[in-house]
């Protein structure tokens, strides 16, 4: 067996849950350390990267030396060349697409619903700063706890504008989180995953912010239970996939009905075959309801973002669902939008516009072109 994939990260970093779910589901071993990367990182004489983000993994190329690599996306497309049974890209060009910019909307939107919870009200904040703490050290005495809980907090709250959340956008932000675990709760009345009866890379990365929303914050967490039981059930099963593959798992398992023998048979996501994905000609609508979501509210914000990079202004503003959107301008969410348009551009004119048929009308075209 090849050695382990190291995995540096966080309990509380919704990135480090999203890959430790993709691993468990893909059967890749791997070893994980919790706490402070830098300093794990130097007991194995590993240098960290530069920017040091959560998670940081370490894995080995062919002459066998350490690489270290961030940033969870591209991450998943390295592993999806060494490790190529149960694919999490669809095999359709237009579903890989659309997964990309969930996966997308994933890590940079509902990011943002994770980071106003966490620090926006004083109870979500209270709770936050202790755990982050103790998830670093559990037998930390309380007076440590206490001072590291206030640096964290101090950190953390200065931060929240970067992501955008203030007292405007508070009630947007709130909003269109409510919006989305009522598009969760109606998909997943249809399939057990975005894409059909397999998860997609979109489902890891909507996961990870989702283990923080449905179970470290308060204010999320009462919210989620309240209106989408499916979505904090969803939570529980996403954290670990790994036996879903070959004629375990969906048949009995999921309910679904008509579990024949010869449908039995193609239940196998070893292969990167087709099995398991939905049919481009028969996308629910309550997958498109949530590319309305998505050009709702997060490609302005792309749009706007890149404007402002464009002008050298360093905040911006835009209006969003008839609501004020401020925020810092986010150099990483330029390249955000054009590694999209890229994707976009990778595609025949043929599957272009099967895609713009899709989600034409949802605002996603605007950057589309
Ligand atoms: N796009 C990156 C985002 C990773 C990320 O931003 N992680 C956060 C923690 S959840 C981080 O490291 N932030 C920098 C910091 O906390 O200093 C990914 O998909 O991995």
């Amino acid at each position: 067996m090849s050695d382990p994939i190291k995995v540096f990260g966080n309990v509380g970093s919704p990135y480090t849950q999203k890959i430790l779910s993709l691993l468990r589901y893909k059967n890749i071993p791997y070893t994980v350390s919790w706490g402070d990367v830098v300093q794990n990182l130097s007991f194995l004489d590993i240098q960290p990267p530069k920017p040091v983000l959560l998670p940081t993994i370490v894995l080995k190329d062919k002459n066998g030396s350490d690489i270290c690599k961030t940033d969870t996306t591209p991450i998943i497309r390295y592993l999806e060349d060494i490790y190529k049974d149960k694919s999490v890209i669809p095999n359709s060009s237009v579903l890989r697409f659309l997964n990309y910019l969930l996966e997308d909307f994933a890590d940079e939107w509902t990011t943002k619903y994770m980071f106003h919870y966490r620090w926006y009200f004083n109870e979500d904040a209270e709770n936050a700063k202790k755990m982050l703490v103790l998830q670093h050290k559990i037998d930390i005495d309380d007076e440590s706890m206490n001072q590291f809980s206030d640096v964290i907090a101090d950190r953390q709250i200065n931060r929240l504008w970067v992501v955008g959340s203030n007292n405007d956008t508070a009630n947007l932000i709130d909003q269109s989180y409510k919006r989305y675990l009522l598009l969760m709760e109606n998909h997943l009345k249809h399939l057990p995953f975005m894409f059909g009866q397999r998860p997609s890379s979109s489902d890891f990365g909507l996961y990870g912010q989702l283990t923080q929303l449905v179970g470290f914050d308060p204010t999320p967490r009462n919210i989620a239970y309240k209106n989408s039981p499916r979505t904090v059930s969803w939570v529980n099963i996403m954290s670990d996939l790994s036996g879903l593959h070959d004629s375990g798992g969906i048949g009995e398992f999921f309910g679904v009905k008509g579990n024949k023998s010869d449908n039995k048979s193609k239940l196998n996501y070893f292969d990167d075959h087709d099995y398991g994905w939905i049919d481009i000609d028969n996308i629910p609508d309550s997958l498109i309801q949530i590319f309305n979501e998505v050009g709702k509210v997060y490609i302005p914000c792309l749009i706007a973002n890149a404007k402002a990079y464009e002008n050298g202004d360093e905040v911006w503003e835009t209006n969003i669902d008839g609501s004020i959107w401020k925020q810092k301008t986010f150099p990483y969410q330029v390249k955000c939008l054009n590694w999209i348009k890229d994707e976009f551009n990778k595609l025949s004119a043929n599957d272009k516009k099967t895609t713009l048929d899709l989600i034409g009308g949802s605002g996603c075209e605007d950057i589309l072109d």
